[in-house]
């Protein structure tokens, strides 16, 4: 193993009996979390024969950082996103804080139990940041930081109210390219009070880790403005390197591969012994200093890592004196204390009821006493563990999960609607943002937008000019200053509301994640607004998950989309995103073609956002402009859009076909369905500004009988009765035909599905749509082959 030579120290430590306290408090995390596991695989019923699972050994890592961090250095107001692995460690200590029932514990990966991986949703217990996709905790911490800083320049934080955002991630974790993404985004908002203190074991799922990355992690953080501090020796080591050999024992430590000092933990004292002795055996005062301690002791010794040494994490964390962002590289064992410590194979594994039984009976618990916070422990022990718990700081009474008010929104008749009689989606959105900012609403004020470096191509310059780019540096525009003519006018101020972000879309996820959290963590609602263009949407994906299941809120606009952007096509057009926005809980997709349509879903959704059972938006916008109808925007209309579709025009009675559309495409099947009113009188053409909300609403209500969630009928069903119940549809979107095709389902009827299932060539719009049969005339076509049975 070859360590880092900085080393975090400070004049005064902790003192013997506050560390007694949190060794006897580690021991109770470590066995409480084995504990959990082995209940979960050996002792609970199982019905399916699956294995349960659960990560001891990757548990026991961290048991040391997580018992000096939860019951000596965190304060409440800190948030903290632990490794996925560790789940039942944290369940433990939130068990210990008596915030955590015991039935949790003992349904530890069962429905409704402790979750797998902490989870802010499911958990009872006191979770502040989802974990599980391994990577995405750890940045989320950093951009939560920015969402703190932002809070505080814009006068809602109060600098009591300001915590410290702290990942404790796995080694392995380090290989996700988007902790460095983060990284790069964090550095140039000058992120602080952000710790990242890595659980450094130096083994993954499947291996230990290569040795060629020794020192590469420090010199990163480094570079990128971090204060990297490495605990590498425990204490008892420290005193060790003083003797005759110390120097020569250290030399060995800090040269020794990984995978050997892997073995040899696992392997034991002896093994240490031997192998020491025959690689230094020589050197002057090596045999006597090993020969101090018995196997093991020499065991011990050798496996007492900065990571696994109270003092040495205490002193660490208290010595830090700076809001400057703090990388912990804290060495330590992985399985540390269990019988597989070491093995390669660990990570998965499970200790045996042998094992366990006895590790319980080492640490004088009685059987049927498992479960007991201090069994084990004579009375002043316990009583000792108990009134120093009482008076841990993170365990004070504070508000932890802060209510947030909502903020008003404006009346339905002043919320901004364009009234161009040609525009486009995504033309329309920018003019509804450069509305809301030229007023003084409390939403203009609460709207937070971001952008990875499409700002400009997605229609956000005109907010932008009237809000400013935020950062805690204040910049003028040069290019004004400059006299030079510009569309963009960037000012850079602590009072901005866009925060412009590098081309990472993964960033994008993570910082509308962070934002779209603020009002459970900060108390301080925001409605944030993210764009993108729609391709790149996949490229953020498992963020945008990760955001939606952690239940941040905020709007996602993504344009263009489609094959309908045109010439710029090719590698830009997006096809499967509408099954992505009707796939993703959490997320409601809208695609709408009419300005008047988008201005009520964005009025919507800024009520969504807020709401306790709502979520999140997707807005699936288009560059093409279309001629706007020339039409009174009714309340009911309004209230199709809302649940998903209307009659653009209605069928006559028991009308045989219908064409129905979605999006930008609505030109075409208008075209199609004028045509076809001559051989067919009553054809009726529906339009879907929401096939998820209209999908949605359709399987609740198929499921409703047996699940109680209000039987009315759909609103699909009640659209689609309008027609003959042997009519037939023909659905056309720019996306995967899919998106539509279910609309079979609902009556029976049938249901010819127009898309797009190729893609990836430019071309203007009337080449593209006759190449992938969305035209007019692909639409009739397929109209025509309904007739053909
Ligand atoms: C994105 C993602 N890919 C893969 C996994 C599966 N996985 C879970 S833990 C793990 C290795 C973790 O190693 P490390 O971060 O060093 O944690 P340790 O258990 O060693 O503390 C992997 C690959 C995951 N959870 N998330
Ligand atoms: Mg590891």
């Amino acid at each position: 193993m070859r360590l880092a030579e900085t080393e975090a120290h400070s004049e005064t430590g902790p003192d013997t009996a506050t560390i007694e306290t949190l060794r006897l408090l580690e021991d109770r995390i470590r066995w409480l979390s084995t504990w959990t596991i082995h209940n979960a695989n050996n002792i609970r019923e199982k019905r399916d024969g699956l294995k349960v699972g659960g990560h001891q050994a990757s548990c026991a890592s961290m048991t040391t950082l997580m018992a000096a961090l939860y019951f000596h250095v965190l304060r409440p107001e800190d948030r903290v996103a632990v490794k996925p692995h560790a789940s039942p460690v944290f369940h433990a200590v939130e068990y210990l804080f008596g915030k955590q029932s015991l039935d949790q514990l003992k349904n530890f990966r069962a429905l409704g139990g402790a979750q797998s991986y902490p989870s802010r949703t499911k958990d009872k217990d006191d979770v502040d940041f989802s974990t599980g996709s391994v990577g995405l905790g750890v940045a989320i911490t950093a951009f939560s930081s920015l969402v703190q800083d932002y809070l505080t320049s814009h006068d809602w934080l109060d600098k009591d109210r300001q915590g410290r955002m702290i990942s404790l991630l796995g080694d392995a974790e380090l290989d996700e390219g988007n902790i460095y993404e983060a990284l790069i985004e964090a550095h140039k908002h000058r992120i602080r009070n952000t710790w990242w203190i890595v659980d450094y074991n130096r083994q993954s799922l499947d291996a230990i880790t290569n040795d060629r990355m020794f020192r590469r992690f420090d010199d990163v953080f480094r570079t990128m403005g971090w204060e990297v501090v490495t605990l590498k020796y425990g204490k008892r080591q420290q005193e060790a390197f003083k003797h005759k050999g110390g120097d020569a024992l250290r030399d060995w430590i800090d040269s020794c591969p990984n995978e050997l000092y892997a073995a040899l933990t696992y392997k034991g004292g002896e093994a240490w012994r031997a192998q020491l002795i025959s690689d230094i055996g020589e050197v002057p005062g090596i045999k006597p200093l090993l020969s101090e301690y018995d196997d093991d002791q020499l065991s011990d010794l050798m496996t007492e890592l900065g990571g696994h040494c109270l003092e040495t994490l205490l002193e660490a964390f208290s010595s830090v004196d700076s809001d400057k962002p703090h990388f912990f590289i804290a060495y330590t064992i992985k399985g540390k204390g269990l019988p597989f410590a070491g093995h390669k194979d660990n990570h998965a594994g499970l200790l045996n009821t042998k094992q366990v039984e006895a590790m319980r009976d080492q640490l004088g618990i009685a059987p049927g006493d498992e479960w007991k916070p201090f069994s084990g422990l004579n009375g002043d022990q316990a009583k000792g563990l108990e009134n120093y718990l009482r008076a841990v700081p993170f365990n004070q009474p504070a508000n932890r999960r802060p209510l947030a008010d909502k903020i008003d929104l404006p009346e339905k008749d002043v919320f901004p609607k364009p009234g161009s009689a040609k525009d486009s989606t995504q033309a329309a959105f920018g003019k509804i943002l450069n509305d809301l900012a030229k007023g003084d609403s409390d939403l203009a004020s609460r709207i937070v937008t971001t952008s990875p470096d499409v700002t400009v191509s997605t229609n956000l310059g005109g907010w932008v000019n009237q809000r400013g780019l935020y950062n805690r540096d204040e910049k003028a525009d040069l290019f004004k200053e400059e006299k030079i003519e510009s569309a963009q006018k960037w000012i850079m101020t602590s009072s901005g509301q866009h925060l412009e972000l590098g081309i990472a879309e993964n960033n994008l996820f993570l910082m509308l994640g962070a934002l779209g959290m603020s009002h459970h963590l900060f108390g301080e609602r925001l409605l944030p607004i993210g764009t993108v263009y729609d391709p790149f949407i996949s490229r953020g994906l498992d963020a945008l998950n990760y955001a939606v299941y952690q239940d941040a809120r905020f709007m996602l606009v993504a344009t263009p989309a489609g094959v309908t952007l045109g010439p710029e096509g090719g590698a830009h057009q997006s096809i499967g995103t509408p099954l992505i926005g009707m796939g993703q809980p959490g997320l409601t997709y809208f695609e709408p073609t009419y300005v008047d349509e988008l201005s009520a879903i964005m009025r919507w959704s800024f009520d969504h956002m807020q709401a306790d059972e709502g979520g999140s938006v997707y807005l699936r916008l288009t560059t093409r402009p279309l001629v706007q109808p020339d039409r009174v925007f009714s309340p009911e209309l309004e209230q199709d859009v809302l649940k998903g579709a209307y009659w653009h025009v209605p069928p006559g009675p028991g009308a045989e076909i219908a064409i129905v559309y979605t999006g930008a495409i609505a030109p075409e099947a208008i075209a199609a369905h004028e045509q076809l009113l001559e051989d067919v009188p009553g054809a009726g053409l529906l339009a879907v500004p929401s096939a998820d909300v209209l999908h949605r609403d359709w399987t609740r209500s198929r499921r409703s009988p047996w699940t109680g969630e209000g039987g009315t009928t759909s609103h699909v069903d009640k659209l689609l009765s309008q027609l003959s119940p042997q009519a037939g549809l023909v659905t056309v979107v720019d996306g995967a035909p899919s998106t539509l095709s279910w609309l079979g389902g609902v009556k029976g009827q049938r249901t010819i599905p127009l898309g797009i299932e190729t893609f990836g060539q430019s071309g203007d719009l009337i080449d593209l749509y006759d190449t992938y049969r969305i035209n007019p005339s692909a639409i009739l076509d397929a109209c025509a082959s309904l007739y053909v049975r």
